[in-house]
């Protein structure tokens, strides 16, 4: 397969997202949806990282925090509003640990498929100075029977002071979202994308009847990467069945304010 493009959405191999070389700029223009990129990590590594997670969990000097559809570790960018002292002591730890977790090198293997697709822009991890760097992701742990990760997108949070900094860098608004997937679930875990919902705000959305709206829905194999308009399309990962955690790592990325880099973050 080299790729399949089906309306807006973009399932690719790894070799093949340089046809589309200013795809970040694309999605973020609205152009493209998302891409599914195919074989970013192999099974291999990912099935090391996995381990690794479960067997390092209590030596590990982050803890995994508790979350509605599971657990998360990493930094936390709106724990604190305004004070990121702690999100940045975190995500210096979780740089780390990413370290001793991905054998090839988790920043290196991101940054190399986001340059392949940044219109020729540098790929950054965002930054506010050199001690305070952002974290390159967050681990996700989606436990089964907990109703998955609820209906957002990423537009509902930006007004935080948390993204004070990264707002005066890049252009949060309309930002695109990564995920890439360690372990899958049983059942479950899909990727859903609701394309026809109101553009009200987020406390109309309790009252938006899912079931019938409607919605693509995306299944990304263990290694693969999503990238999407996380900011601007409603979305939800479906709810996890059977005994294993769904586990993924991932984050944001947005084009610098000048246009001329590419910032991530998690
Ligand atoms: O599957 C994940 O890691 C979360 C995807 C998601 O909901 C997001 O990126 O906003």
């Amino acid at each position: 397969m080299a790729h399949v493009q089906n309306d807006l959405w973009l399932t690719l191999d790894a070799e093949s997202v340089t046809d589309y070389p200013d795809g970040v700029n694309q999605i973020y223009k609205g152009e493209i949806d998302g891409m599914l990129i195919k074989g970013v990590f192999s099974k291999e590594e990912m099935l090391k990282v996995k381990h690794k997670l479960e067997s390092q969990k209590d030596a590990l000097t982050l803890q995994r925090r508790t979350q509605g559809y599971g657990q998360l570790l990493g930094a936390l960018l709106v724990e604190n509003q305004s004070d990121t002292t702690k999100y940045f002591q975190d995500a210096a730890i979780l740089r780390d640990e990413l370290k001793n977790f991905f054998e090839s090198g988790y920043e290196a293997t991101v940054e190399a498929i986001l340059t392949k697709i940044s219109g020729g822009r540098t790929v950054e991890l965002a930054r506010k100075n050199a001690q305070q760097v952002y974290a390159p992701a967050q681990i996700r742990f989606v436990h089964p029977n907990q109703g998955g990760i609820k209906l957002h997108r990423g537009n509902e949070f930006i007004s935080n002071p948390a993204f004070d900094h990264l707002r005066q860098i890049a252009k949060i608004k309309d930002c695109l979202g990564y995920y890439i997937v360690i372990d899958k679930p049983e059942q479950g875990g899909e990727l859903f994308l609701y394309d026809l919902l109101p553009e009200q705000t987020a406390k109309d959305k309790k009252y938006w009847d899912l079931e019938k709206s409607q919605k693509r829905s995306y299944n990304p194999d263990i290694g693969d990467l999503v990238l999407f308009h996380e900011g601007v399309i409603w979305h939800a990962i479906s709810e996890v069945k059977g005994q294993k955690t769904r586990i993924t790592i991932g984050g944001f990325a947005t084009l610098s304010n000048d246009e001329h880099k590419i910032h991530y973050w998690g």
